[in-house]
Order: C-alpha cells, then structure tokens, then sequence
C-alpha cells in the first residue's frame, strides 16, 4: 500500500495533528509524519514534496497554522493529492490558516479540511487509497456502520430523557 505523509510546520501542531496519525495506525495504514516548514526549512519540503511519489507516498498531508502555505507548497511540488489541515490559533484563531490553505490558484489544488481537521484529514487520505484498495475500502465500510449505531444508540437514550421530562 502507498505510505501517506504527514507534514506540519511546527512541533506546536503535533498535539492536533497526532489525531491524523491514530486515525491511519486505525485503518493500518502506513504512514511518515515529519516537521517541515515551507518558510523557516524551504528547500527540504520542496526537496521532500519533489521526492514524494518515488519515495512510495501516494497522499500528502500537510497542517500548518498562521500564514499558511506549508499546503500550498507541497501542492506546487508534488501531483499527489495534498490534503490542508488549517491550524487553530494566533492573531486570527484560524481564519488566516482556513484562507491561505483553501484559496489556491487554478490548476493547484489542496483539499482543505476544516479548522484542526486531523481526523477528516486522515480519513479523506484512506478514501483516496481505498479507490484501489478493497480491502481499505471495506474498513471505511466499517467504520461507517459503527459510526450509524453510535448515532442510533444516541438517538434512542435522547427518547428515553424526552420520555422521562
Ligand atoms: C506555522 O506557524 C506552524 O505550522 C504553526 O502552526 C505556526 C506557529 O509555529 P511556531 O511559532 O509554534 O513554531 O508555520
């Protein structure tokens, strides 16, 4: 199977960012995670992004916060499918991170996940290998299911509280 990468800017993003990680260890996929900034270490994460496909990953993941184009970055450098993660926090709390990550060019895109998004980022990078992975693909069935009987059981504790008002 294709490794996955995450990439984030900071050693401050880890404690979101580990999420993506525990999501892909959950669908036993192989990944790298790795601190790479595209303003303070510039040549090494173009330098990586370049290497990316030769080196077996088939999607980047890359969070990063503020003026945000660690994302945008990987994009200009790589084909692969790069997923955005924007990070909460600084002057903006996000906003900055949402903008700078989503509002990519023509022809460069990046699939931005919501604000701290770890876990969404994850599971869209799982989608994407599942499209040739039928055994992945039956894990994000799974997952699925398990996530409707949540929903289900909540759904009916929330009748029995109704009922007892
Ligand atoms: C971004 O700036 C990083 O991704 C991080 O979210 C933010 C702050 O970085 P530090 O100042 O904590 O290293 O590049």
């Amino acid at each position: 199977m294709k490794k996955v990468a995450i990439i984030m800017g900071s050693d401050s993003d880890w404690p979101v960012v580990k999420a993506a990680c525990a999501q892909l260890k959950e669908f036993d996929i192989p990944y790298e995670a790795h601190i790479l900034s595209a303003h303070r270490t510039p040549a090494q994460a173009a330098e990586f992004a370049r290497d990316a496909r030769r080196n077996g990953f088939g999607v980047l993941i890359c969070a990063a916060g503020m003026a945000a184009h660690l994302a945008g970055a990987f994009a200009g450098n790589s084909t692969l499918p790069v997923i955005g993660i924007p990070m909460k926090g600084g002057a903006m709390d996000g906003l900055d991170a949402l903008l700078a990550t989503v509002q990519m060019p023509s022809g460069i895109p990046v699939a931005t996940v919501a604000l701290n998004g770890a876990k969404n980022a994850a599971v869209l990078a799982a989608q994407i290998l599942a499209v040739s992975d039928d055994a992945l693909a039956a894990k994000l069935d799974a997952a699925r299911t398990k996530m409707a009987a949540q929903i289900v059981e909540k759904e009916s504790k929330l009748q029995v509280e109704l009922a007892a008002l």
